[in-house]
């Protein structure tokens, strides 16, 4: 018989079988499906609230049992089978933080289907790709949300993607598509799928033109949460506020609302991360414990001094997705009274940790250690040649639940694993004596936008769309707030109308693009400064800042601030 590849379905980018073997042997696999989890989760307490929203009629709070939740989710897979959607599947999901968020993944685990994880903010351009590139059979939106009717952009997608069949739409008014809420139907049996097979499809940041898509499995990703979920201590009475977009990799994993059931924990939905929505939330549900990005645990800090909602409940906040200053991380527990978990982690897998009895320096300076004794960590010169303890150099990683490989893209795999299956992650870090990393920087071309990560290529492409546009280049630029905001250096094209800064915003935003990628400083110069070879030097682009002379439009406050989520 050939070996077993485990993951992506015998794809090259499944792991080797012999590591397959490894991680089965060390006990990091335990050959459980989603479906089989949140069963047996289930069976042992049912009667426990397994997520709290305030998305009922009117605004009304709901609390889903484990078993609410584990037969809501029998249902829903009844009615999307009777749809036709099955197993190998893709659906898009771009939900809000909703209930019924958690209804719609576990029931496509149980069928089968791969959710492909979308968030709140993409627009046309992101959606209609993510159905394209994966051939979806259906798409699951909210009617509207945060004043914006993706009803009405469900309409558009279908319009341009031959293959999608359904929209179904979370909410009371369902418009021209069919309500999720009428599909469950009596359970069927479904096989249980294969542990090893990819479970869905996350999305990576980016450094490329187009978003990459990751396929985690059963396996590798129950792994991640139970390693989470042990790291950050939680139990049956561990209450989860999930304020990041529920489908991102931090609040969904680490440990987020899966480590969170994993554990037979409560998952609280907070619709918005503003103090004045969340704060109320903790006080009223007694949340224990959540993750922020680094502008919002600023903003959080200050609010909780002045707050009068109790925070008592809260026993840790974990920080990630950018790398958190110093001083605020010294700020968190005078201001909040909890313990900072600071997490550095990525889509791709790799997640590191400060530890819970870490000393207070260690976790104001490091992001972390990661998960698991097999996680495999080098830091290495541009020429992969490993450098010694405390330099900086890219990081590279290897280990049970990082992915081999992206998901049908078998030339940027070339370029984005060594031979030996390492995943480049495009940042730069030391190690400490400890094990803990230190992230320093980055070399991939993409922008942390408070931890909203921009590829720069995508936007470039956008601009370079527009007819009065020569050349484009996207680069970050620093803010006291966000940590990183985006500026675009543009080359008018000589002969057309001199098109302004606005105008371009505009043009990117009408193509669909999500509006945290709408640069939010534009910078008209006459040509790009170059390195020694001829090529364009971003680094010097970076450091051209507002102030320069050579870009004469700026400054320019951003049309519309997009608040950073992740
Ligand atoms: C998380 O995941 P992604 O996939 O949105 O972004 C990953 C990238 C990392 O490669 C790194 O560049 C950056 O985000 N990053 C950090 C960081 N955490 C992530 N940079 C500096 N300091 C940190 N603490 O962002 C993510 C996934 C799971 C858990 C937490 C974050």
């Amino acid at each position: 018989m050939p070996p077993r590849l485990a993951g992506a379905s015998g794809t090259a980018s499944a792991w080797p079988a012999e590591f397959a073997e490894r991680y089965r042997d060390a006990g990091w696999w335990e050959g459980i499906t989603f479906g089989t989890l949140l069963r047996t989760r289930a069976t042992a307490h049912p009667d426990r609230v397994a997520v709290v929203d305030h998305a009922g009629p009117g605004g009304t709070r709901r609390a889903w049992t484990y078993a609410d939740l584990d037969v809501r989710a029998d249902r829903l897979a009844a009615g999307l089978s009777a749809r036709g959607i099955g197993a190998g599947d893709k659906v898009v999901v771009q939900l809000p933080n909703v209930a019924e968020f958690l209804e719609v993944i576990f029931a496509l685990f149980r069928l089968g289907a791969l959710p492909v994880f979308a968030l709140p903010a993409h627009r046309e351009s992101e959606i209609a790709y993510f159905c394209d590139f994966t051939g979806a059979a259906a798409y699951v939106v909210p009617d509207r949300h945060d004043g914006f009717d993706y009803r009405a952009l469900a309409a558009t997608v279908l319009a341009r993607s031959p293959e999608l069949r359904h929209v179904f739409v979370v909410g009371e008014d369902a418009g021209p598509f069919e309500a999720l809420a009428d599909l469950p139907a009596e359970p069927v049996d479904l096989p249980d799928p294969d542990p090893s097979s990819t479970a869905f499809l996350q999305l990576s940041g980016g450094s490329t033109g187009v978003p990459k898509l990751i396929p985690r499995t059963h396996d590798d990703y129950i792994y991640s949460l139970r390693g989470s979920a042990e790291i950050c201590a939680l139990d049956e009475d561990s209450v989860y506020l999930c304020v990041l977009p529920a489908a991102h990799n931090f609040p969904l994993s680490s440990p987020g609302s899966l480590g969170t059931l994993y554990a037979g924990g409560r998952v609280v939905m907070c619709p918005r991360p503003a103090p004045d929505t969340a704060f109320p939330l903790i006080q009223d549900e007694r949340v224990t414990i959540t993750g922020l990005v680094p502008p919002l645990a600023l903003v959080w800090t200050d609010a909780a001094s002045v707050t009068a909602y109790d925070l008592s409940s809260l026993d840790v906040l974990l920080v990630g997705g950018a790398k958190l200053a110093e001083e605020a991380a010294r700020r968190v527990r005078p201001a909040l009274g909890c313990t900072l978990q600071q997490v550095f982690g990525m889509a791709e897998g790799l997640v590191c940790y400060t530890r819970l009895d870490d000393d207070p320096e260690t976790v104001a300076t490091t992001q972390g250690r990661p998960i698991s004794p097999d996680d495999e960590i080098r830091v290495v010169d541009d020429e992969d040649e490993d450098l010694p303890v405390g330099a900086t150099g890219h990081l590279l990683t290897r280990g049970p639940y990082t992915i081999r490989g992206y998901w049908n893209a078998p030339d940027h795999n070339a370029r984005a694993f060594t031979e030996d299956g390492f995943y480049r992650t495009g940042d730069l870090v030391r190690l400490t004596p400890s094990g803990h990393l230190v992230v320093e920087g980055r070399a991939k071309d993409q922008i942390n936008r408070g931890g909203e990560k921009i590829a720069a290529e995508e936007v470039e492409n956008h601009l370079l769309a527009h007819p009065s546009v020569h050349d484009a280049n996207v680069v970050a630029e620093p803010d006291p707030y966000l940590g990183e905001r985006s500026c675009a250096y543009v080359i008018r094209r000589s002969g057309t109308e001199a098109v302004t800064a606005a105008a371009l915003r505009r043009f990117v935003r009408e193509r669909g693009l999500a509006g945290y990628k709408v640069p939010d400083r534009i910078a008209f110069v006459d040509a790009f400064p170059t390195t020694g070879v001829g090529k364009i030097s971003k680094k010097d682009l970076r450091i051209l800042g507002p102030e320069n002379p050579e870009s004469p439009e700026s400054p320019e406050s951003p049309e519309s601030p997009e608040s950073p989520e992740v």
